[in-house]
């Protein structure tokens, strides 16, 4: 039985990958950060809170990081946790790098020391790209990063490189684009819409609020996502990999397919407000997977009208039971 070793285990790449891995006969084990209410809600939500193994213990503390993988013993480590939304990396700039920079750093040391044989997955993110607006970003689009976020994650890119190529670890990238699910926090843009979308249709909600609706993204499902990391760790050499759907749709054509599902006009309700407006903002984000297509033998399953659906409908379950 191989023992993966889980950072973010409770964001929602954790909580997908998870029951990936156990499907797959892994062991998992997660480390969890102490806060001050215990949440595994999305662990709850896929049924594997209680399959899971969980170690106290924080990206930013490499001693509880180290000791967390020295007892697991892994074959592989899934580097996941990070300040993830973009939009609080302006309001806390010096957190971020800390914990989406230079935490890939203690991974990667806690694995130099334990043993560098384990494998590692570092999740990198189309925000790399930033300004570039190549038609269709691949693995060898240059990086120009717009926000402390991206440039934190510039530095765990690079140093998964260098690691690679210095100590000869095997230490991937997954450069994944925008990837969504019932499971997604509620400030990111397709989920803060799918659940107004539940609020708005059952009366709870007047209106929604958003900031740049014509910013586009290349949005896939995460559950889609989590096997392409798997099989990153599955191959004969460690390599970096776009993982994307390959199409791309503005923030108010995805509004469109949420209210469109619940009968309603998207333009009735949407209001623009500049607070959720960003310092700098990526235009556009539009993936090429052909490599991973090619030599992980991966596609994205999902279609957006599908993912958005699937959303809604989640959310107005979940707003019919707790409004
Ligand atoms: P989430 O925000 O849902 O999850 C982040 C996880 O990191 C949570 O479990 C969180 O725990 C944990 N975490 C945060 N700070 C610490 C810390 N100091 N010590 C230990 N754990 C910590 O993110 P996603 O699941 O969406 O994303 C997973 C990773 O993939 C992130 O690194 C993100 O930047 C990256 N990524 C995501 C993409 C996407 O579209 N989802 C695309 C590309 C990259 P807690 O909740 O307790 O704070
Ligand atoms: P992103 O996701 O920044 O791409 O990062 P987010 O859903 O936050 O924003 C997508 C786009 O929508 C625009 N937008 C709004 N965004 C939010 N959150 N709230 C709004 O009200 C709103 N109105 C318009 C944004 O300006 C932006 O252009 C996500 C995260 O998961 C990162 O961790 C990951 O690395 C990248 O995806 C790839």
């Amino acid at each position: 039985m191989k023992t993966a070793f889980l950072t973010g285990i409770t964001g929602q790449d954790g909580a997908y990958l998870a029951k990936f891995l156990l499907e797959k006969g892994y062991r998992v084990v997660g480390l969890v950060p102490r806060r001050s209410t215990l949440d595994r809600w999305r662990l709850e939500y896929l049924n594997i809170a209680d399959e899971v193994e969980y170690m106290d213990g924080d990206i930013l503390d490499l001693s509880s990081l180290t000791r967390g993988i020295k007892k697991s013993k892994p074959d592989e480590v899934y580097h996941l946790a990070a300040q993830s939304f973009v939009g609080s990396s302006w309001e806390q700039p010096i957190l971020t790098a800390q914990s989406t920079g230079m935490g890939v750093l203690y991974a990667l040391e806690a694995i130099r020391e334990t043993d560098p044989n384990i494998k590692m997955y570092q999740a990198s993110s189309s925000e790399l790209y930033g300004l570039i607006q190549e038609s269709r970003q691949s693995e060898e689009t240059p990086f120009y990063p717009r926000s402390p976020y991206a440039v934190s994650k510039l530095f765990g890119y690079w140093m998964t490189k260098n690691y690679r190529e210095s100590f000869q670890m095997y230490s991937c990238n997954g450069i994944l684009f925008n990837h969504e699910s019932p499971l997604r926090g509620l400030e990111f843009v397709t989920r803060k819409v799918t659940h107004a979308v539940a609020r708005i249709a059952t009366n709870l909600q007047k209106e929604l609020r958003l900031g740049n609706i014509q910013a586009k993204r290349d949005w896939g499902f995460a559950g889609d996502y989590v096997e392409a990391m798997w099989l990153m760790l599955q191959q004969s050499k460690p390599d970096d990999f776009v993982i994307a759907t390959g199409k791309t749709s503005t923030v108010e054509e995805m509004c469109k397919i949420a209210f469109d599902y619940v009968g309603l006009n998207y333009q009735d309700y949407v209001v623009i407000d500049p607070e959720f407006y960003r310092p700098a903002e990526v235009d556009i984000l539009l993936g090429n997977p052909e490599k991973a297509k090619q030599e992980l033998g991966w596609t994205p399953k999902t279609k957006l009208e599908q993912l958005i659906h699937m959303m809604v409908e989640a959310d107005l379950q979940r707003v019919a039971k707790t409004p």
